[in-house]
C-alpha cells in the first residue's frame, strides 16, 4: 500500500486529491492546523475513526512554518509521496501579510524539501509542489506555457517563485523525484469563500433566493483560465507516477472575463444581466429573468463594483497551454466552464435554500462576506 502525505489537506484541492488517493486504495495522511474552531468541514466525510484497526486516513498536527514539527511527521509517516498543497493562498490577502506569505509559501517548501533530504529519503519519497499561474503575473506571452517567463505581480506569487526553483534545485542537486505543478485557477463547490467565482455563485443563488441584494466585485476585466478542482488533483497524481520528474502547466486553454462569469452564473437560473457605467460605476441589472421560481424585477441592481477589491498590482490575463500534460501525462480536462458554473451554482442553491428553511422557522441566519 502506498502512502502519501498532504500538507494542506483541509483545502479545496487538499480535499478532492484526499479523495482521489483513497480510491485508489493509499494511505492517505494530512497536515491540518490547529484552530478554535474545527476546521476540517471539507474532510470530514473522509474521517476515520483512529481507534478502528486498518484506518487509512490520518491527520497530524502541524505547519509548514515549523520545520522540527515536519520533519517529525515525514519520520513518522514515512510517505512514498508528498503533496506539498499547504499555502496562504490568497493573493489580495498576501499584500496584507507578505511576511508570513513569504514564510509559509516560500520557507514552507524548503522545510519540506530539506525533511527529506535530512531524514535520508530522497530516494524513497517523490514531491508535487503546488506551483501556480500567478508565477506568469505581468504578461509577456500568451498561451502561458512551461518555457514562459516569470514575472510575479503580488507577495504571493513572489513567495510562490522561491517555492519554484527550490524545487527544480533539490531535483537537480539532489536527484530527487520533485515536480511542480503550474496550475491555473480552478474551482469548485468546495472552494474557498473569498476567492472571486465561489464569491459570485454564492452571491448568485442569494440573490435568486431572496436573502442578499447585491455583490460587490473588484476588477471584472481580468481574464482567468478556470478549470474544475477535481480534474486538477489527478494532474497532480499523474505528475508523480512518471519515469523522469518534470514540470507542467494545468489548463483548459479558454480565457474567460470575471464579467462573463457573473453573466454564465445568473444565467445557469434563468436570470439575464446586462452590464452598464464604466470603472466603480460599472454595474449589473437585471434585464429579465425566465426562472418563475426566481422573481427578481427587471431593472434591480444586482452587482456593483468595489475599489476596496482593486489589488495594488493586478494579474490581467491568464491562459494557459496544456500540451505537455496531454502529451506525457495524457491529462485533459472532463469539466468545461459551463459545467463548472453550473456545478457550483446549484452546490450553493441547495446549501442556501437551507437557510430559507431556517427563516421561515423563525430562526436567526448570520451570513460573511468579503
Ligand atoms: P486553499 O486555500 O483552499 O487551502 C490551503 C490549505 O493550506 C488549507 O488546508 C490551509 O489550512 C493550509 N495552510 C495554510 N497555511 C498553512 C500553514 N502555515 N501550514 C500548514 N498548512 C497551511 O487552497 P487550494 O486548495 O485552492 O490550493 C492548494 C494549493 O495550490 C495552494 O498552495 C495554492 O496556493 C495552490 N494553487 C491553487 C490554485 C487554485 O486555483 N486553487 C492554482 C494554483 C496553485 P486551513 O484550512 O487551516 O486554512
Ligand atoms: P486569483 O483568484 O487571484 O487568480 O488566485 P481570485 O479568485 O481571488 O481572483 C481572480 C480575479 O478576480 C478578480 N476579482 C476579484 N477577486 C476576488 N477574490 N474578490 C473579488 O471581489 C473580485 N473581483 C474581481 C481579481 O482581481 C482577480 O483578477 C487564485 C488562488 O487560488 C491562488 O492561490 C492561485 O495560485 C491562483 O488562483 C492561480
Amino acid at each position: 500500500m502506498k502512502r502519501a502525505l498532504i500538507t494542506g489537506i483541509t483545502g479545496q484541492d487538499g480535499s478532492y486529491l484526499a479523495e482521489l488517493l483513497l480510491s485508489k486504495g493509499y494511505e492517505v495522511h494530512g497536515i491540518k492546523r490547529r484552530s478554535s474552531l474545527f476546521n476540517t468541514d471539507r474532510i470530514d466525510h473522509l474521517y476515520q475513526d483512529p481507534h478502528e484497526s486498518n484506518v487509512r486516513f490520518k491527520l497530524h498536527y502541524g505547519d509548514l512554518a515549523d520545520a522540527t514539527n515536519l520533519i517529525r511527521i515525514v519520520q513518522e509517516v514515512q510517505p512514498d509521496e508528498i503533496y506539498n498543497l499547504g499555502a496562504m493562498s490568497h493573493v489580495k490577502v498576501s499584500f496584507d501579510t507578505p511576511e508570513y506569505t513569504a514564510d509559509v509559501d516560500g520557507l514552507g517548501t524548503l522545510r519540506l524539501l530539506e525533511a527529506i533530504r535530512i531524514l535520508g529519503l530522497t530516494h524513497k519519497t517523490r514531491i508535487y509542489q503546488a506551483s501556480t499561474s500567478e508565477l506568469y503575473g505581468l504578461v509577456q506571452q500568451v498561451p502561458q506555457s512551461e518555457t514562459t517567463p516569470f514575472y510575479p505581480r503580488s507577495p504571493y506569487a513572489v513567495a510562490k517563485l522561491y517555492g519554484y526553483w527550490i524545487t527544480v534545485n533539490y531535483r537537480e542537486a539532489y536527484n530527487m523525484y520533485a515536480c511542480n505543478g503550474i496550475l491555473f485557477n480552478h474551482e469548485s463547490p468546495l472552494r474557498g469563500e473569498t476567492f472571486v467565482t465561489r464569491k459570485i455563485t454564492r452571491g448568485v443563488a442569494r440573490i435568486a433566493l431572496g436573502l442578499q441584494q447585491k455583490i460587490f466585485l473588484g476588477n471584472l476585466d481580468a481574464r482567468r483560465d478556470w478549470g474544475h478542482a477535481k480534474d486538477y488533483v489527478e494532474a497532480m497524481w499523474l505528475m508523480l507516477q512518471q519515469d523522469q520528474p518534470r514540470d507542467y502547466v494545468i489548463a483548459t486553454g479558454v480565457t474567460t472575463t470575471v464579467r462573463q462569469f457573473v453573466l454564465l452564473a445568473f444565467a445557469e437560473l434563468g436570470i439575464e444581466v446586462r452590464f452598464v457605467g464604466e470603472g466603480v460605476n460599472e454595474v449589473g441589472y437585471v434585464a429579465a429573468c425566465f426562472n418563475p421560481d426566481y422573481m427578481l424585477p427587471v431593472g434591480q441592481v444586482i452587482v456593483a463594483v468595489d475599489p476596496a477589491y482593486f489589488r495594488p498590482t493586478e494579474v490581467e490575463l491568464l491562459i494557459g497551454d496544456p500540451s505537455r500534460a496531454k502529451a506525457e501525462l495524457g491529462w485533459a480536462p472532463r469539466h468545461d466552464l459551463p459545467a463548472l458554473v453550473s456545478d457550483m451554482v446549484q452546490a450553493d442553491v441547495l446549501l442556501f435554500r437551507r437557510d430559507t428553511v431556517l427563516l421561515e422557522a423563525g430562526h436567526q441566519v448570520m451570513f460573511h462576506d468579503e
